[in-house]
């Protein structure tokens, strides 16, 4: 990365500060450090590498040096602006920018694998991490953490991986540049942060909800939490799913990991 090219891309966004790294340990650690020491709304922290990449529930997430994007994006809510039931909001708010990024700016049929993860051809090309403080009832600020799979080697082997994994090269048969794709998933994060309540937000989230119509099973580390046909995302972002009675149950993105069920 060659840091004075990548900011002097970034400059025309509406960001707070930008702050550029070869390597650091996490993104969103770092990002929450910026967060003490007084960074404005919406600065970002982008990485090279990361030597303790994050996932959900406290799993690691692999980000080799030059192959991939990893961000993450600072946020400071207006006071009730988010409750806590609209919070299943943001999980949707990355994955809805970078799939539909990758839908219109590389022609990849990109799908959100709710709550968080873009799949590209099934497999997974991207991961989101939404670390969120609170006061009381108010979100105070928010971290959006998202690493993408660019090159072709950036996808780790197949042991380390809970889900089939994809690069955006392999996907798309072609290099893709990691700045481009950085500028773009800005402008349509920053495009999307503010249309977040409205309903063309959960429109293009469920347009592009993977597993359709398909059997699902949730599970949480404490075991499954419900199975049923994926119908859609409610007006609040949980994900709905049918059961073979054909009654609906709506699910909070939280803990909750989802899997297809094989009916073969
Ligand atoms: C996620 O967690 O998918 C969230 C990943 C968020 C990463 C970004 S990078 C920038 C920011 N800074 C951070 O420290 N984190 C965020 P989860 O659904 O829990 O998936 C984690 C699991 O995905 C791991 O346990 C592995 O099995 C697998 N995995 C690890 N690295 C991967 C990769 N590069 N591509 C695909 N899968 C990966």
């Amino acid at each position: 990365m060659d840091i004075t090219i990548w900011k002097n891309r970034l400059l025309h966004l509406p960001l707070g500060d930008i702050y550029l790294y070869p390597e650091v340990s996490s993104t969103n650690l770092v990002a929450e450090e910026k967060i003490k020491a007084g960074a404005p709304p919406f600065s970002l922290v982008v990485a090279d590498s990361q030597t303790e990449g994050r996932g959900r529930l406290g799993r690691s997430w692999i980000t080799r040096a030059g192959k991939a994007l990893a961000l993450s994006w600072i946020l400071y809510p207006e006071p009730g602006r988010l409750q806590p039931e609209t919070l299943g909001m943001l999980s949707g708010l990355a994955p809805v920018a970078v799939a539909e990024v990758l839908r219109e700016n590389y022609a990849l049929p990109a799908e959100i694998k709710w709550p968080n993860d873009v799949l590209v051809y099934g497999k997974k090309a991207a991961g989101v991490l939404v670390d969120v403080r609170w006061n009381g009832c108010d979100v105070t600020d928010v971290v959006l953490g998202i690493g993408v799979n660019v090159a072709r080697d950036s996808v780790p082997p197949s042991e380390d991986l809970n889900f089939p994994a994809i690069s955006l090269d392999e996907a798309a048969g072609k290099e893709i540049s990691r700045l481009d794709l950085l500028v773009q998933i800005m402008e349509s994060l920053l495009k999307w942060y503010s249309r977040l309540v409205e309903p063309s937000f959960i429109q293009s989230w469920d347009s592009m909800l993977a597993f359709k119509g398909q059997q699902v099973k949730l599970t949480t580390e404490r075991g499954m939490r419900g199975q049923g046909k994926v119908a859609g995302i409610s007006d609040d972002g949980s994900l709905i799913l049918i059961s073979e009675a054909g009654n609906e149950t709506e699910y909070h993105a939280g803990e909750i990991q989802l899997r297809l069920v094989d009916r073969s």
